[in-house]
Formats: C-alpha cells, structure tokens, sequence
C-alpha cells in the first residue's frame, strides 16, 4: 500500500536528520495490502530462526506469549490485552519518530509508540527509520517482562526530568537508550544473548554482535555507557553486557539520574570504539572494518 510519510528532512550540523511527526493515529490494520502481511512474515519467519540461539529467552518467550506470529501483522488491540495484563504497557500506533520529550511522556505513561507502516519489499535487508517490524517485533515482546517494562517507564520518567536540564543530560540519556534498548546484551548461562531492539530486528547485526571477533563485548556501566559515542550508519563498533534486567533498572533509577550528571557534566565522550582501562571485557574488537569516522 501507498504509506503517507510525514517525516521530512532537515539539514543540520549532524547531517540530515528526520522532521519528526507528533501524530497520534488507529492502526489502520484493514488497509495492511497482502504485500504488506507477507513482508511480516518473511522478516519474522527470517528472524525466528535467527535468535533461536542468539535472542535473550525472555524474548522468544514473551513473543510466543502474547501471540505474535508470521501469519499476519499482528492488531495492536489483541496484543494490548496481553500487555496490559503483564504489565500494564500499552501500544499507541504513530507515523514515525516523535519529538524526544512526547516520546519520553508516552514512555512515562506506560505507552509505547509503534510505527504502523511496515517497509517495502526492496528494504527487506535495511530501512534507515524505524518502521512497523522494527518496532513491533523487536520492541514490543519485552514490554511482557516486568523488570525490562518497569525500566522502560523510569527511563521516560528521567528523559521528561532531563529535558528541564539542557542538552547534556539528554544526550547521556540518548546514549543510554542505543546502548541499552536498541544495543544491548546481555550475560546468560549459555552465552551471551541479545535483547536491543535495533539488533533483533537486523539480520546481519544479530549475527555480527555475537559472532564477530570485530567489536568489543564491554560489561555495562551506567556512566561509561552515557560517556561513549555510537553509530547509526553502520554496526556497533562496542556492545554492551549487562548481567540480568534487574542491573539495569538499577542503574537507572539511580535517583533521577541527579548525581551521574553532575558527575559528568563536562566529560569527554569516548569514541564508539574505544577500550578503557577501567572495562570489564568481554571481547576486545579487533575493528576490522571498522570506519576512522563518523560516530555520532
Ligand atoms: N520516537 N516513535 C519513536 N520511537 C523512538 O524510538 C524514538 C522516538 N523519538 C525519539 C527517540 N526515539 C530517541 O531520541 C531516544 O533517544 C529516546
Ligand atoms: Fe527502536
């Protein structure tokens, strides 16, 4: 089907970025073209077999749980009744990326924005922006989990805080966020396991993080992960590994973020690829093609 895009570009000093879109809209789920559900259920059958072994098992389990399958895109209402019994979270369908402080007050409300439209066939392998598989099927299925979903609310919570405070706090808190929701791994007794979004809903990535002697494996840590560059525009030179869900709501409501800003005000980033002395490592990439520029 023809999606209405209302993301339009702007160039600015990090390049073009998207002009973002506020509307709230229905999932207009009867319009979704046979072109559309079968774009679903190539990505999703693709991806199912993929993180049989690579995906954290709370993942696999919650989106078998709440139903999610290859057979159509899935009606945000039916997977509102599972959501709001395990946690409360519920899915508000939108166009595409909302400005940063809407994104946090949804986040804080327990609500997740889900981008309706699902990319076109000859994106099957990469699509820059955030669309409908990227979201639903990468997001959605840990919102089930009641650390991970509690975590997602207090990160709202200190995103709408931050946003009092300048751009510094924000931009530690975008860092959290790819590291974390989009990025992460995390350490299990099998292996280490993925539960960011941005990799679960990447064929290639959810390959490259785990298998690839290329990036660095780094054990979390909240002020080291606010401190460190990353990229949009080509895989993660550095993962991080946190050791359960609970560290990570821990390390965030660190009581409003208050104290780790002071910390940091004025620190220099660290750039994507970048070991310190003071990491836990897991691997040390050897950076094999990696790009000497271009971390944002
Ligand atoms: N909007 N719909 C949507 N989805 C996102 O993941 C998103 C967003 N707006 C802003 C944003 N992410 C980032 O700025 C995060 O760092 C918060
Ligand atoms: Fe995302």
């Amino acid at each position: 089907m023809e999606t209405p895009r209302r993301v339009e570009h702007q160039m600015t000093d990090k390049g073009y970025v998207p002009v973002y879109t506020t509307a709230v809209v229905e999932q207009p789920w009867a319009q979704y073209s046979a072109e559309d559900h079968q774009t679903w259920a190539t990505l999703f059958k693709r991806q199912q077999e993929i993180l049989q072994d690579r995906a954290c098992p709370e993942f696999l389990e919650n989106q078998a749980a709440m139903g999610m399958n290859e057979s159509q895109i899935p009606k945000f209402d039916d997977l509102n009744v599972h959501l709001k019994k395990a946690t409360g979270w519920k899915l508000i369908a939108v166009e595409g990326l909302l400005p940063e402080l809407d994104f946090f007050m949804h986040l804080k409300n327990r609500e997740f924005p889900v981008t309706w439209w699902i990319r076109r066939p000859d994106q099957i392998d990469y699509i820059a922006e955030p669309d409908l598989f990227h979201d639903l099927f990468g997001h959605v299925p840990l919102l089930m989990n009641p650390i991970f979903a509690d975590y997602m609310q207090a990160y709202g919570a200190g995103g709408v805080r931050a946003s009092t405070f300048g751009n510094e706090p924000l931009s530690n808190l975008t860092r959290l966020y790819w590291y974390t929701v989009e990025f992460g791994l995390i350490n299990t007794p099998k292996g280490l396991r993925i539960y960011g979004a941005g990799i679960l809903s990447s064929k290639g990535e959810s390959i490259h993080c785990l298998e690839s002697n290329a990036p660095n494996r780094i054990g979390f840590d909240l002020s080291r992960v606010m401190r460190t560059r990353y990229r949009i525009d080509t895989y993660q030179k550095t993962y991080f590994v946190i050791d359960s869900f609970e560290q990570l709501f821990r390390a965030t409501v660190d009581p409003d973020f208050g104290p780790i800003y002071y910390h940091l005000k004025g620190a220099e980033s660290v750039p994507a690829g970048t070991v310190l002395d003071t990491d836990t490592v897991f691997n040390r990439g050897t950076g094999e093609g990696w790009l000497t520029d271009g971390d944002v």
